[in-house]
């Protein structure tokens, strides 16, 4: 119980951050440096590994992803953001978070919480690595999906999907259920 209140008031504090007004954030810049980054030569390679060797393949390697606990806050009336979290897991390969995408925000981006100061805030970052048959949890208080300009009529629905796209091009639709609170995650 105290541990869910806790969760209950970070998140609350992560949603208060997040609605600052604050200073303007240049997204669309940090978006262009995404978009500009350096060109992986392998991408372009075409250059099939020969029969029988599985080794030094140019492609990017293929990861497997499972997503468990997808999960979005119910926003209290007046906020237009709010939060998606989740664990996921990478196998096979390892892999790196880069963007989110979901009919239900005009915007989403990848964010962290980090102390400045004495003072918790969120922050925009380029993504999140994930290591090959590792994982990543996406919680409360601290990083999350950052959901904005959101659709509340499809949030009303319960369910709302979410493209992943990670660094190699791959992507993943998941169903984010929408909660007022985290669900029991299962003792791993
Ligand atoms: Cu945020």
């Amino acid at each position: 119980m105290r541990h869910s209140i806790w969760l209950a008031a970070v998140s609350a504090l992560a949603l208060a951050a997040c609605n600052e007004p604050a200073v303007p954030t240049p997204y669309e810049d940090g978006d262009a440096a995404h978009a500009a980054a350096p060109e992986d030569p392998a991408a372009n390679t075409v250059n099939p590994a020969p029969a029988g060797t599985g080794e030094a393949e140019p492609a990017p390697a293929m990861a497997a992803f499972t997503v468990t606990d997808a999960w979005i806050r119910n926003p209290p009336p007046g906020r237009d953001v709010t939060a998606g979290f989740m664990t996921l897991t990478a196998e096979g390969a390892a892999a790196r978070l880069v963007d989110a995408r979901s009919l239900a925000a005009a915007r989403m981006e990848i964010h962290t919480m980090a102390m400045e100061g004495d003072v918790m805030r969120m922050r925009q970052v380029g993504g999140f690595d994930i290591p090959e048959g590792g994982s990543i949890t996406l919680a409360p208080g601290g990083d999350h999906l950052m959901m904005f300009e959101i659709n509340r009529d499809i949030l009303a629905t319960g369910q709302v999907e979410v493209e992943l796209v990670f660094e190699n091009g791959q992507t993943v639709n998941q169903v984010f259920e929408v909660r007022d609170t985290a669900p029991d995650a299962p003792a791993n």
